[in-house]
């Protein structure tokens, strides 16, 4: 393994096909068939044979991820100390999803029904394969963005299963039973080669050694392997599958895979205990769009409440329960207030793991389609693969133009489009009504099978929470452990009261901030927080004391949505200014104590002031970030309170604000245009440049945690030019195809009008000599990390893991059949991911 580890490291590139397999086994030790000669055999074959074959091939190639180093410790050599757990789970996970399919392309009787639909059977034989594959990949092929594309181009399950098995060959300890499978693979059944035993001798001493050696190594990672090293043995044993776990293994939901391999194993091996069986039942369905589309009108027409012929505004956010019919599950509704000047509240509420249900009508100003988009995005960065509904309201007035094939494909989350009218719901309207009642529900109950489980002791916890919010908004934290000493919820341990609480948290059941330490108790409901963030923003006041504070929310009775008031005494308010601070949406006003400012509230154009000459007179480094298609509300927000020491003479405003550095001579004016989806920077001074460097930098970081389409510009500098000016206009580049030209040693850039630009000039203008370096490593970086650039092996199968989880329905079949038990979801598990190729 190691030889062949070194052979193949730094062939780098992206070749593609045979070779990639066996550049490194050739030159090592010869296998006993050639890749060709396998593939051979494979031709012809139904898929899940083929598959079959590959997912044994990964089964007994498994062991062969360890080795014994020089010291005599058995270790993961083939990946990095930090990336071994992490890879290993996805190496177990991929092998275990490549069984499942196998397992369900057949039905009760044992007959391989990849016939009855050739074209998902084919993708998922790929991705299957694939997975199989990942894993000789991982372990014989370094640089395995390479041989990762090379599977996912030929596309074919033969190839990548061919591929898996040559690299496995050139290992003596099992090429036999490669060989062996190869001869009885047209004889058998798809279920009996499938069954039959993965070695020729069980018990054979190197068999089990090389098993040891996996074990140790996989054990000294402490983080739960156990689970997984069982699972392994149960397969050498020929034990039979338990498919119910199975299939639940890879439906581990998103809120214990963000929390690691540790949290991951623990959670798979209480499945199996089944010590974990009880769940929360609770799902949120958000309603959003802009104001007066009618998302409250079709929330109340989902309650069977008439719908009211003015219906107010919602200030900020109302959440309703609704008993999902026919289930024991409870949706709770989101219905957010579109105003604008909430949009920046509300990245910090949206989520993923929901249904959104995404209500528009036909509007003069602004184009249906647009308008879509715009939330989309939304949905796209903060509720990351979440379901989306479209809804178009008030098609008794005017019926809505959506282009919704180009909406399909760039927002593959989009489960359905219902033109309906929530005023005539119940008469015009009725049959569209229930067309899109039954899709909601169904996609409610599809968000609720990815719920997580709980044990009875954990649960118990939770419940006497939810009785507690009856009484108090407000819990001690010497209150929840003796809640949890009571239901004996261990101190230590995975799943610990630490890991409960932050649990409880990410599920919205309690809400508590580690950052404020003061605070000796937590927020036992959350409606109390939110309302209260909403209410203030609704306020439209941008400049709050404390004292303000208490008489707006004092002001009118909130109630949560269990109809039980939500009061906000004196002393607690300063927690929600708190909170607010804590959120980015608003700062102290430096000299008071108590004053805070909200960017988003601010008036829209700037102060009466004059701006500093070197701005008017257009001196100043002109950088700006373009958005493809959303620039979220609260970006700009974001970066003034970062930097609100910064702002000069408090000159900001919703849409811009002039800054100065302390210690950098330099000035910054940034301005937002919502309409254009830009961001400009300018900046002046002598250290104009390593301003700029930090303000970008700033932005990029709010950036990061949106999935968002970007482009920095620069404008290009008249000391820069060569020759004659082709226009009088300004000119601007895009700041990364600058930093291409100098990559590439180019050292004239030529503008659309034709004019010569000298590049290092042109690059010296916004980035000093001391910082270039870095910016052009970063540059390589970013590349590399782009989708321009391979993946890296760790990513492809990370991500193939995760794959069925987060796996969008087609937006192709918004209705789906029934359920009716494991074979029927595992089916539609497979069919709606597509090959590997597909998703590229
Ligand atoms: N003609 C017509 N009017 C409707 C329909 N649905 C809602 N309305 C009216 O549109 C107005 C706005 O509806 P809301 O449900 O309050 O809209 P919203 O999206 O919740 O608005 P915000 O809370 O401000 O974001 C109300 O006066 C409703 O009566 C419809 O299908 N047809
Ligand atoms: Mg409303």
């Amino acid at each position: 393994l190691r030889e062949a580890v070194i052979l193949t490291d730094g062939h780098g590139g992206n070749k593609r096909g045979k070779s990639v397999y066996t550049d490194g086994f050739d030159g090592g030790r010869a296998a006993g068939m050639d890749r060709e000669e396998i593939e051979k055999a494979l031709l012809g074959l139904p898929r899940a044979k083929v598959v079959a074959f590959a997912v044994r091939a990964a089964l007994r190639a498994l062991p062969m991820l360890a080795s014994v180093g020089q010291d005599g410790v058995a270790e993961l050599a083939c990946w990095k100390p930090e990336d071994r757990a992490r890879h290993l789970l996805a190496v177990f996970g991929a092998v275990n999803i490549g069984m499942l399919w196998i397992l369900a392309s057949e039905d009760a009787a044992g007959r391989v029904t990849d016939s009855a639909d050739p074209a998902s059977a084919f993708h998922a034989a790929a991705s299957a394969a694939y997975y199989a594959t990942a894993v000789a990949a991982a372990t014989a092929v370094h640089d395995a963005s390479a041989s990762a594309t090379a599977v996912t181009h030929e596309g074919s399950a033969t190839a990548a299963a061919a591929a898996a098995a040559h690299a496995i060959l050139a290992n003596p300890a099992i090429n036999g039973e490669i060989e062996c499978d190869l001869k009885v693979i047209t004889l058998l059944r798809t279920r009996s080669f499938f069954q039959s035993s993965l070695w020729a001798d069980p018990k054979g001493s190197q068999t089990n050694q090389r098993f040891q050696t996996l074990k140790t190594a996989a054990l000294a990672l402490d983080a739960g392997f156990e689970y997984w090293l069982d699972w392994l043995e149960d397969r050498y044993a020929g034990r039979d599958l338990d498919a119910d776990l199975q299939l639940q293994s890879t439906q581990i939901p998103a809120i214990v895979r963000e929390q690691g391999v540790a949290a991951i194993n623990a959670y798979l091996q209480q499945l199996k205990q089944r010590t974990i069986t009880a769940p929360l039942n609770r799902v949120r369905a958000i309603f959003i769009g802009y104001g007066d589309a009618g998302k409250t009108s079709l929330v109340n027409v989902l309650h069977n409440e008439p719908v009211a012929v003015q219906e107010p505004m919602t200030p900020g956010i109302d959440i309703r329960e609704w008993p999902v019919p026919g289930t024991d599950i409870k949706a709770h509704f989101w219905d957010f207030g579109g105003q604008v000047m909430a949009h920046a509240t509300h990245q910090l509420f949206l989520r993923d793991s929901c249904l959104y249900v995404l209500v528009l009508c036909a509007r003069s100003e602004i184009n249906a389609t647009e308008q879509a988009e715009y939330w989309l995005e939304h949905v796209k960065s903060f509720g990351k693969g979440a379901p989306v509904l479209i809804v178009g309201n008030k098609s008794d007035q005017t019926s809505l133009n959506l282009n919704m094939d180009g909406l399909c494909k760039k927002y593959p989350t989009i489960v359905g489009f219902y033109p309906l009218s929530c005023t005539q719901a119940t008469t015009a309207y009725a049959p569209q009504f229930a067309c899109f009642k039954q899709a909601f529900e169904q996609q409610l109950l599809k968000v609720g099978t990815h719920q997580m489980l709980f044990s009875d002791a954990q649960f118990c916890v939770l419940q006497r929470l939810r009785e507690l919010t009856a009484q108090s908004s407000f819990l001690k934290h010497d209150e929840f452990d003796a809640i949890c000493t009571e239901y004996a919820v261990p101190t230590t341990g995975v799943q610990n009261r630490a890991w409960l609480l932050d649990i409880l948290d990410k599920l919205g059941v309690i809400v508590h901030f580690p950052k404020l330490t003061f605070l000796d108790e937590y927020v036992l409901n959350p409606r109390w927080l939110t309302y209260g963030v909403y209410t203030l923003m609704y306020s439209h006041q941008a400049r709050l004391c404390e004292a303000d504070v208490i008489a707006i929310l004092g002001r009118e009775q909130v109630k949560d949505e269990i109809g039980q008031a939500l009061s906000y005494p004196k002393n607690r308010c300063r927690l929600i200014m708190d909170a607010m601070r804590e959120f980015k949406l608003c700062y102290t006003l430096p000299g008071s104590s108590d004053t805070l400012i909200i960017p988003a509230l601010l008036p829209p154009s700037p102060p009466a002031k004059p701006l500093p000459p070197a701005f008017a007179q257009a001196q100043a480094l002109a950088f700006a970030f373009e958005f493809a298609s959303f620039l979220p509300r609260h970006v700009l927000p974001e970066l003034i309170v970062n930097r609100h020491l910064e702002i000069i003479d408090q000159t900001v405003w919703q849409h811009g604000v002039l800054l100065a550095h302390a210690r950098l001579q330099a000035q910054a004016l940034i301005e937002v245009d919502y309409h254009l989806r830009t961001l400009t920077i300018a900046v002046n001074g002598v250290d104009a440049r390593d301003y700029l460097l930090l303000l970008r930098e700033d932005i990029h970081q709010i950036l990061a945690r949106l999935d968002i389409d970007f482009e920095e510009s620069l404008a290009l500098p008249d000391a820069a030019r060569i020759g004659p000016r082709r226009t009088s206009s300004a000119e601007r580049a895009p700041y990364l195809q600058i930093l291409a030209y100098d990559q590439q040693k180019t050292a004239e850039y030529i503008s659309k009008s034709g004019t010569r630009y000298d590049v290092n000039k042109v690059l010296l203008g916004y980035v000093s000599e001391k910082n270039l370096e870095r910016e052009r490593k970063q540059f390589v970086v970013n590349i590399h990390n782009s989708r321009l650039g391979d993946l890296t092996v760790a990513d492809m199968i990370d991500g193939s893991f995760n794959q069925t989880q987060q796996a969008a329905p087609s937006p192709a079949s918004p209705s789906l059949p029934p359920t009716s038990g494991f074979w029927a979801e595992l089916a539609r598990l497979f069919q709606r991911h597509g090959p590997f190729g597909a998703k590229k």
